[in-house]
């Protein structure tokens, strides 16, 4: 694509509402990751859900694959300024795994814990809605991968409504919690909601 064709795209996708402010239009998949891409080992490998539940759960990764799956579309936004369009994620749609939970009534909050202690947070009301994915595959390949690894393998959240950084890779605990408690960036410069079309890229301290 031609920088001409790049400039005309934007302009589209942003009079057609799906470029936000501040945002430019991305091929490319970038891959940002603090810290290294874990090992995965599918025995070994699982998903805890602890917290403000009615009891405890674990999926082994053979467990986790018995889920009922989907496909979605959706656009991405990083905060760091490139947005990419029509990704195409298949796994687990969130509210179809809050079904197999019992949530406790002090259940507002929900905290994904990713191996190596990347943490981010999310209200239960963001994270129960239908485009909230917990993906097992990109564009039609397993995210496990060795091509595919450091977008999150196996397994991450995709949750197209905020920015990216709210997508949780490499998942491996679902916390449900009475109280927030924001995570490795939120706890830093970046905001706690983080919508892209807020532009809520930074909270106080980031300024
Ligand atoms: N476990 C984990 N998840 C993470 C990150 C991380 O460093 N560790 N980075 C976040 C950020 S800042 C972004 S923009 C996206 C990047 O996803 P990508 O590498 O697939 O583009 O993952 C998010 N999820
Ligand atoms: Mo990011």
């Amino acid at each position: 694509m031609s920088h001409l064709q790049r400039r005309e795209k934007e302009r589209l996708m942003r009079e057609a509402g799906r470029l936000p402010n501040g945002q430019s239009l991305t091929e490319k998949f970038p891959v940002l990751t603090y810290g290294p891409t874990p090992k995965f080992n599918p025995a070994t490998w699982d998903l805890r859900v602890f917290g403000a539940v009615k009891s405890e759960r674990r999926w082994t990764w053979a467990e986790f694959l018995e889920l009922p799956t989907q496909q979605m579309t959706v656009d991405i936004h990083c905060v760091t300024r490139w947005s990419k369009f029509d990704t195409t994620w298949e796994g687990v749609m969130f509210r179809d795994f809050l079904r197999e939970l019992e949530l406790t009534d002090e259940a507002r909050f929900v905290i994904a814990h990713c191996d190596y202690g990347y943490t981010t947070n999310l209200t239960l009301e963001a994270m129960d809605d239908d485009d909230v994915m917990l993906a097992t595959k990109y564009e039609d390949r397993w995210l496990h991968e060795p091509e595919l690894i450091e977008h999150g393998g196996p397994l991450r959240t995709v949750v197209p409504k905020r920015y990216f950084w709210k997508s949780a890779k490499f998942l491996r605990a679902l916390e449900f919690s009475p109280v927030d408690k924001p995570g490795f960036w939120e706890a830093g410069a970046y905001h706690n909601e983080g919508d892209p079309f807020k532009e809520e890229r930074f909270n106080r301290r980031g300024f």
